[in-house]
């Protein structure tokens, strides 16, 4: 995927609220306009990464995009579980990630329980691959130190623009 690392940010948007967060992994979704400036190489699936929320610390996270074939969703999303514990949500916050590798396609699983396995392996994976010393220097870039905090239409800044820098 010529397009990675992919550098995006946009505003935390309410999604299915489907619990995901009673299943002890939350996850932040990006609106439309983040998931329809992907590029076309950057295909569905599982990928790892750095986040950060407004101009706070950067974390390890972990991104969902696709339709979900577990729950059979009709729209693409595009779905961020940052690996840290929050004291509160951040609804309405900036969010920018660097995605940096790709892990897996997006399958469907026979139980919840199988899903949330899935999950969880995936998370390991990018705790290890983010200390990669190339991953590891991805976290530092100055496209997280210039964050916008507010979610202005600027915020949504397109991909040719940041990753161009
Ligand atoms: P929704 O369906 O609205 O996306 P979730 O159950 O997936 O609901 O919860 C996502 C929300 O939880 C995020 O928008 C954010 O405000 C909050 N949150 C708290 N901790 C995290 C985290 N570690 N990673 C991602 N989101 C988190
Ligand atoms: N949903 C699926 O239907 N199949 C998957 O393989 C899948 N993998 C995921 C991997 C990660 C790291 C994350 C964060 C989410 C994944 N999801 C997957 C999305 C999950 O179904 C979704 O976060 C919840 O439905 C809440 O919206
Ligand atoms: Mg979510």
């Amino acid at each position: 995927m010529k397009s990675l690392p992919y550098f995006c940010r946009g505003e935390v948007i309410r999604g299915f609220g489907r619990g995901s967060k009673e299943l002890g992994i939350p996850t932040a979704n990006f609106p439309d306009s983040v998931v329809d400036n992907l590029p076309a190489d950057i295909s569905t699936g599982i990928y790892y990464g750095w986040a950060c929320v407004g101009n706070g610390d950067i974390y390890k996270m972990v991104m969902s995009i696709g339709w979900n074939p577990y729950y059979k969703n009709t729209k693409k999303s595009m779905e961020t579980h940052v690996i840290h514990k929050f004291k509160e949500d951040f609804y309405g916050e900036i969010l920018s990630v660097v995605m940096v590798g790709y892990i897996r396609p997006e399958r469907t699983y026979d139980t919840l329980e199988d899903l949330i396995a899935a999950i969880n392996k995936d998370i390991e994976e990018a705790k290890v691959k983010l200390e990669l010393p190339d991953n590891l220097k991805l976290r530092n870039d100055n496209f997280f130190t210039s964050a916008p905090t507010l979610p202005t239409t600027t915020a949504v800044v397109s991909h040719t623009v940041i990753n161009g820098h």
